[in-house]
């Protein structure tokens, strides 16, 4: 049985960075997985955002189920969390969160007794006149460079990481006038349960290297056959059987997919591996892995 909550050593360094970074920075832009929303947050965050604008963003909504993503998106909406839907290569999707950042601004920056307002009102009432500077955070893989080079457009091409300065910080100008700090803010995740650490890696953002990827495979399609019925039977020609027969569908996998060692037994560890690209790979269809319900393992569990 894999262990999932396992988390790296390196994360309370991680968040020394990142209170530094982040002080400058007006607008927070917290990046999670769209599959798995609240398992793929920091619960760092909260503290982190304080007195900030700060917009969850659920990436790689094109590999989530629509009607999970419908459903996380009231959640938050009931949460008081902003919160919006996105797939980072989409432009309308970028274009979308762009709107929805200067909305959130000239909320912001208008608010009667708002400090930063009276600033704004001194420097003659121009909103686009006051920097306002953005940051990136998310756990690994949910898709931070992408967003960032999106998000920046042909901006980010021009002030893009010179050789040997890849160390600093850079702000990027944006089209809108803000700035954008070229390097992502990288938090990681420490699963609360062992339910919310399997989610996490089977999307990728806990290491494979620390995990058993053939029992992460089995896992996965005892997931899938429970979950989304039909699925693997679709992509791999095999049949399904009930959950207790996930072992016997491997193997079936490793067959169909010539996936075997010398005298025709199963390679568990490339079946393994071509079923998790595969789901990486949103070959085996769209999918949400946790709905707002099912709170255990959840950063904002209520204790
Ligand atoms: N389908 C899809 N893939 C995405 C999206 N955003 C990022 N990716 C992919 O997810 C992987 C990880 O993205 P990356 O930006 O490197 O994540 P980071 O570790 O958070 O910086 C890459 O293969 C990206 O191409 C998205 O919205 N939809
Ligand atoms: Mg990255």
């Amino acid at each position: 049985m894999n262990n999932y909550q396992w988390y790296p050593g390196h994360m309370a360094k991680a968040l020394k960075t990142m209170r530094e970074d982040i002080k400058p920075v007006d607008v927070l832009i917290e990046l999670c997985d769209a599959r798995a929303p609240e398992s793929t947050r920091n619960p760092n965050i909260t503290d982190l955002s304080r007195g900030k604008i700060h917009i969850l963003v659920l990436n790689k909504k094109d590999m989530a189920d629509e009607t999970g993503t419908s459903r996380w998106l009231a959640y938050y909406r009931e949460q008081g969390v902003t919160a919006v839907a996105v797939d980072a290569k989409s432009k309308e999707d970028i274009k979308r969160v762009n709107s929805f950042i200067e909305k959130k601004i000239s909320d912001k920056f208008s608010g009667a007794d708002s400090r930063l307002a009276e600033a704004v009102k001194k420097a003659g009432g121009n909103l686009k006149k006051r920097t306002v500077r953005i940051m990136v955070t998310g756990i690994p893989n949910v898709g931070k460079s992408t967003f960032i080079n999106s998000f920046a457009g042909k901006a980010g091409a021009k002030t893009g990481n010179r050789r040997g300065v890849t160390r600093g910080r850079q702000w990027i100008r944006l089209r809108s006038g803000r700035d954008l700090l070229d390097t992502p803010g990288v938090l990681y995740v420490k699963p609360l349960s062992q339910e919310a650490g399997m989610r996490i890696a089977f999307i990728g953002s806990l290491n494979d290297n620390n995990l058993n990827t053939e029992e992460l495979a089995l896992d996965l399609i005892k997931w899938m056959l429970l979950h989304y019925p039909g699925r693997i039977a679709d992509r791999y020609g095999v049949d399904e059987g009930d959950v207790s027969d996930a072992l016997k569908v491997m193997e079936d996998i490793g067959e169909k997919r010539g996936a075997l060692k010398k005298g025709g037994i199963t390679d568990y560890e490339r079946t393994a591996m071509l079923i998790l690209d595969d789901f990486r790979n949103l070959r085996l269809g769209p999918v949400t892995l946790e709905m707002p319900e099912d709170t255990e393992g959840f950063i904002n569990e209520k204790a």
